[in-house]
């Protein structure tokens, strides 16, 4: 008789990794982003492609991860491959994912499902995706399905992933910019013309003045719809949290973390759990400071803030659900999960109640307009022969999970 993992997990604390289906399955031909990919001008560094062509690879990927020492994975679905179409749902697609939850539990791991890693059918967005007012309904019958057919089989899920990264980028990255608007502008007419409509919106660049409102209905509907069964498990909401720290007397810190979070701190109030999502902290950092492949400034201490941030703001349990770096230097992502988890470890100790951690990400992946520069995974990938490969942090953090009992003999 397989353990029901639903009940393992809400017993055990959960070790795990992260992806998300557009980054390491390939060939998502019908998402928004393949197209803003593949069209000129394009802020895309390289097209995803095959991606880790984890679509099929899949069985390789969880049984690494078993065999490393994880309990847990989180990934997402597709959309996009899900209703290809207005209203026409794949049964082949679903059960496509049926497939991945079953091999996640025949491998001991409790699979944690995104619903919406960002991408979208490229239909919804042709339509202006989450700016259109009646997107939070077509979300939610995208949801009600998913929820039929794959609910058994999830032990937790998440509607949004990093629910706020509109107005996250907007900040980190100075996306207001005249040059970044024309540019972010150009590569959207060109999609909105391919598909032959006179509109396009994206949630990665998302006008969140037209679009935040629906979002948040649409998760509202999704926590519904996976609530209402079939299965028992735990839906949460993700949400970008790196740390921001003021420098200096009339430094801005609450506001800009007002400004980062918007009304999704209230969002969560229906779920059974947030998702923290950490990187880095954002301050003037001292000249000089590490900085990782991402630009970041190395510094894992941001994850204990941002757990104390949420556990104060949103009062949920927490599941750690994205924490990572981008690095080539292998000794330096050890060092990086190591102070995380440090951080984890003292929260805990403070009585703060996380319930799991996942490392993003389990595979070198496709990093959005970054291509496959950014290499944020436990396991490198050969982009000919996608051959999975551990690195010395695979093994360092899958010993950890063991020896905190993520894995008991079965
Ligand atoms: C995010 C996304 C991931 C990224 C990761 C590294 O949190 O931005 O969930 O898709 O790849 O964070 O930037």
């Amino acid at each position: 008789m397989r353990p029901d993992l639903r009940l393992r997990a809400r017993r055990r604390p959960l070790w795990g990794t992260a992806t998300a289906a557009h980054q390491i399955e390939g060939n998502n031909v019908n998402s928004d982003f393949w197209l803003a990919e593949n069209v000129a001008p394009t802020l895309f560094r390289e097209p995803s492609g095959d991606a880790c062509d984890s679509y099929h690879r899949y069985p390789e990927d969880v049984a690494l991860a078993a065999e490393l020492g994880f309990n847990a994975y989180r990934f997402g679905i597709e959309w996009a491959r899900i209703e290809p179409e207005p209203g026409a749902f794949s049964d082949a697609e679903l059960d496509h994912y049926a497939r991945v939850l079953e091999a996640c539990h025949a491998h001991g791991l409790a699979p944690m499902v995104t619903l919406s890693h960002w991408t979208v059918p490229r239909w919804f967005a042709a339509r202006g995706g989450f700016e259109a007012e009646d997107s939070a309904e077509l979300f939610g019958r995208f949801a009600e399905r998913v929820a039929l057919r794959l609910g058994p089989l999830m032990a937790a899920a998440t509607t949004f992933n990093e629910c706020n990264i509109g107005r996250l980028v907007r900040v980190m990255f100075r996306l207001d910019s005249p040059r970044a608007v024309a540019a972010r502008q150009a590569m959207f007419v060109a999609c909105a013309q391919a598909c032959g409509s006179d509109r396009w919106a994206s949630v990665l660049f998302a006008d969140i003045d037209k679009s935040e409102a629906h979002q948040i209905d649409a998760h509202q509907r999704a926590v519904e719809a996976l609530k209402a069964g079939p299965g028992d498990y735990p839906v949460g909401l993700t949400i970008a949290m790196q740390a921001v720290e003021g420098v200096g007397p009339d430094h801005r810190a609450q506001s800009m973390t007002e400004v980062i979070n918007g009304p999704w701190i209230d969002a969560a109030a229906p779920c059974d759990f947030v998702g923290v999502q950490t990187y880095t902290r954002m301050r003037v950092g001292p000249e000089g400071a590490e900085r990782t492949a991402a630009g970041y400034e190395f510094y894992p201490q941001a994850l204990g803030a941002t757990i104390r941030f949420a556990a104060e703001a949103i009062g949920k349990p927490i599941y750690v659900t994205e924490n990572g770096i981008a690095t080539n230097d292998d000794s330096r992502r050890i060092a990086y999960i190591d102070a995380a988890l440090a951080e984890v470890r003292t929260a805990i100790a403070d009585g703060l109640d996380v319930r799991g951690y996942f490392h993003w990400s389990l595979l070198d992946n496709f990093e959005w307009t970054f291509g496959y520069a950014q290499r944020f995974g436990l396991i490198e990938v050969d982009r000919r022969t996608f051959a999975r490969k551990a690195k010395p942090s695979a093994v360092h953090l899958g010993r950890i999970a063991r020896q905190a009992g993520a894995r008991s003999a079965r």
